[in-house]
């Protein structure tokens, strides 16, 4: 397994948009290991493929508190079950480090996904993966949890990350 380098906004490669994942092969499970592997080095609970420079619709995420409990999400998809329904949740990204902003997002979707075999899997998720997948999932569309955020306080922390 390898530790792969995490970008930082504001790195272009970040922008990106990824593209679905075809193969369920060697290759996926060699990248899943190492994201796992990158993803508990750095003490997150979610990573997408773009923030380590893999432009596919890759996701992995340990939302337990032991850290025992790894999941892999390929082609993840949601559809927003309740426009009105929302949640705010004070979120952290390794790519924007030291910075903690509250982010409303909707809080009942409906999520589908592939696992690592490229079976198909469908949730109602409740709780902290509501939060984490809609991120994870905005990570794969090239946007980043800044921005919810107003222009200037994006340039504060664009600032502050890049010292
Ligand atoms: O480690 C992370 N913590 C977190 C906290 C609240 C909402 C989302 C997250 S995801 C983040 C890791 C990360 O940057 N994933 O893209
Ligand atoms: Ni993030």
């Amino acid at each position: 397994m390898a530790k792969l380098k995490v970008l930082t906004f504001p790195d272009p490669r970040l922008r990106k948009v990824a593209v679905p994942v075809t193969k369920f092969d060697k290759s996926l499970e060699i990248i899943t290991a190492d994201m796992l592997e990158t993803m508990y080095a750095e003490d997150g609970i979610g990573l997408a493929a773009t923030q380590v420079n893999i432009h596919e619709r890759i996701i992995v995420m340990d939302l337990s508190e032991e850290r025992n409990d790894p999941k892999i999400f390929i082609n993840p998809e949601f559809k927003i079950l309740d426009d009105k329904s929302l949640l705010s949740f004070t979120e952290g990204c390794l790519s924007v480090p030291g910075i903690t902003e509250e982010i409303t997002r909707p809080d009942n979707i409906y999520l589908t996904w592939h696992d690592i075999n490229g079976k198909q899997h469908e949730e109602e998720p409740s709780g902290l993966l509501t939060v984490c997948i809609q991120h994870e999932i905005d990570h794969l569309e090239g946007k980043l949890m800044v921005d919810y955020l107003s222009p200037l306080k994006r340039d504060r922390i664009r600032k502050k990350v890049s010292k």
